[in-house]
């Protein structure tokens, strides 16, 4: 059904993609204070996911091009949502009047303008959080339009994450970057229109206090207007899962007081959900809007070197992973991410950080609706000239200069963790914000990096510990960010790219260096990585690296280590499934092999060994490990 207040694509959808262009002006007006489309009595919502039309720019100047102007024939066409790269086998409601028209992309990777018709109506820099553009005025309710977005998928040192363009000896650019994963671009997530009235809830942020040892609970809410809050009344309901009403206020801004509360438990979840209704100002309850948020009552807290939810120890099993799969590259795909979720359950995995980026939408709401604990990640990857896929070149570095990453990269960085804290800052799963993975945070210059982007996470969100993924040139000694952070994230590969084939060694190296970031900080230790890659069905006696012996054991050693340092609350294998990289690397063979599950999602040895310790054995005892996903 089409609703009559929406304007409509016209049937030969045009819009176009264009790769690899130079976006001359700064991409901005589209709106990033986005809460995620709802249908329900008072908003409307239309899909545009589909087969769009799709074009290489003929210039790098997308000005001279002006594709949006024109009509792009479908003789290449794409699937939204889906990163294009692997898609081609070549390289190269209700009263019509009053109501706002919104056009919603829940991500663009990692550059967009919006056009319709031949007007330049939104950008948006950031690949991985949403933005929205209020087309009400633009296109008229049932009109026709043609709607173009132009994708660009450029690394600099001044996007997030960073990279460089070469230019080599035939002329061609080539985009290099020092992250490990491939650049895939494009429409990755959902395309809506929704409409709403003409006053709406704008934003919801809900916080919650856990009473009397678990007993009770304040759930504290703000909710903001487009208009004066006085065009409306507001009327908030705190339902529980059985759809009775537990609690209720007449205020935008308040707390409410449960007596007796359902935790939202590591693989136990509860979600009440709360709904803020706009009735009119005076005369009937009209409904003029409503917007329901789930909410998971539950406390996080660090302790000395224990990371506590609810108010008791957890430890934290599962993986570092990666939005990845054959063909669709980084595009949402709601089979994947179910069975992903599934095969974490199968193997006793209780959490997951998104590394190295925001993860769909959907992906918080399975996890909150499921108690998987979540460490959530900004796109900040690669902040680190002198690293590439895990390796480090010989040639001195300067990470923070003038040149490289300063400080307009740093307001880049800084944009993205204001779009993940307000996109995430609702979802009970998410229990630990993560700044950076691997920056050079050996290097001069870090500290005047990180310092102001650590507090002004922590003005946006004051109820979450923050923690970084720290490197393993970063020693206890180098590392010059750590004392910033609430828990010490360690990514480390002794047996790997240290220590490699030998595995007494890493023992040894593993456990000294633990031991030292343990007695300098007393904090919580997550092992955010660790890892061998592994070219499924190669088996050796001797267990030899690649081999799936080798990973295997190479985990046992881990985990041999992990249980004697007590300030370690976690580990994260890295990584879930095997994943593509660029194509570049040496290092790499058709992508990152360190899965204990394969690209397309098969176990590996290492995978049934992790199940056998996350769920069959159970991992430190008496340490009050939180159970696997629901
Ligand atoms: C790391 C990075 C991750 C890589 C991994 C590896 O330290 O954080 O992005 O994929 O090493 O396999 O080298």
């Amino acid at each position: 059904m089409f609703p009559s207040c929406i304007p409509r694509l016209r049937p030969s959808a045009v819009l176009v993609l264009l790769a690899l262009t130079g976006l001359s002006s700064c991409a901005d007006g589209g709106n990033w204070k986005t809460l995620k489309p709802q249908a329900n009595a008072a908003r409307e919502l239309v899909s545009l996911d589909g087969i769009w039309n799709f074009a290489l720019p003929t210039s790098i100047d997308l000005e001279e091009d002006k594709a949006w102007t024109k009509n792009i024939p479908p003789s290449l066409q794409i699937p939204v949502p889906a990163s294009y790269n692997d898609i081609f086998a070549d390289q190269n409601i209700r009263d019509t009047s009053k109501r706002r028209n919104i056009l919603r992309f829940d991500a663009v990777t990692h550059e967009a303008r919006v056009f319709i018709n031949d007007r330049d109506v939104a950008g948006h820099i950031g690949g991985y959080t949403p933005f929205e553009v209020d087309v009400t005025d633009i296109v008229a309710p049932g009109e026709q339009f043609r709607l173009t977005v132009a994708v660009n998928n450029i690394l600099t040192s001044q996007t997030i994450p960073p990279g460089n363009v070469e230019v080599d000896e035939t002329g061609k650019r080539r985009q290099l970057y020092n992250h490990d994963f491939f650049n895939y671009a494009g429409i990755a997530r959902s395309v809506s229109f929704y409409s709403v009235g003409e006053v709406y809830v704008d934003d919801i942020t809900v916080t919650t206090e856990v009473k009397d040892q678990g007993k009770g609970a304040t759930i504290n809410f703000s909710a903001t207007t487009n208009k004066d809050p006085k065009s409306s009344r507001p009327r908030v309901t705190l339902f529980d899962e059985e759809g009775n009403e537990v609690a209720s206020a007449s205020t935008l801004q308040g707390s409410l007081e449960l007596s007796s509360v359902h935790l939202w438990q590591p693989g136990v979840a509860y979600l009440y959900r709360l709904r803020v209704e706009l009735l009119s100002a005076k005369g009937k309850d009209t409904l003029l809007d409503s917007y329901e948020v789930s909410v998971g009552v539950r406390s996080v807290e660090v302790r000395g070197n224990e990371f506590l939810i609810n108010g008791s120890p957890v430890y934290l099993t599962g993986f570092g992973k990666h939005e990845d799969s054959p063909v669709r590259g980084k595009g949402y795909d709601p089979a994947y991410m179910i069975h992903d979720f599934q095969l974490m359950k199968w193997i006793g995995a209780n959490s997951f950080r998104t590394s190295h980026y925001p993860y769909a939408e959907e992906v918080m709401d399975y996890a909150d609706r499921h108690g998987i604990v979540v460490i959530d990640e900004v796109p900040a990857v690669g902040l680190n000239i002198g690293l590439s896929a895990g390796t480090s070149t010989d040639e001195p570095t300067l990470t923070f200069s003038e040149k490289t990453i300063n400080n307009q990269t740093r307001e880049v960085h800084a944009q993205t963790i204001r779009e993940l804290i307000h996109r995430d800052k609702n979802h009970a799963s998410v229990v630990l914000w993560s700044l950076t993975n691997e920056p050079a945070s050996n290097e001069e210059g870090a500290r005047a990096y990180f310092e102001p982007l650590v507090e002004l996470a922590r003005e946006l969100d004051p109820t979450r510990p923050m923690t970084f993924a720290n490197v393993m040139y970063a020693t206890p000694e180098a590392d010059r960010i750590m004392d910033l952070f609430d828990v010490m994230c360690l990514n480390r590969y002794y047996g790997w790219y240290v220590n490699t084939g030998d595995l007494a060694s890493a023992e040894i190296g593993l456990e000294q260096e633990l031991n030292e970031w343990q007695d300098k900080y007393g904090k919580p230790i997550i092992m955010s990585e660790y890892g061998a890659d592994t070219l499924a069905g190669t088996h050796t006696v001797i267990a030899v690296p690649w081999s799936e012996e080798y990973q295997t054991q190479l985990l046992q050693m881990s985990h041999r280590v992990f249980d004697r340092i007590e300030s370690v609350v976690g580990e994260h294998v890295w990584n879930f499934a095997g994943f593509q990289t660029a194509s570049k690397s040496i290092y790499r063979v058709d992508g990152n092999k360190k899965g204990v599950f394969t690209r397309d999602r098969k176990p590996k040895a290492a995978a049934h060994a992790l199940r056998t310790r996350w769920l069959e054995e159970g991992v430190r005892k008496g340490q009050g490990n939180v159970t696997a996903a629901a």
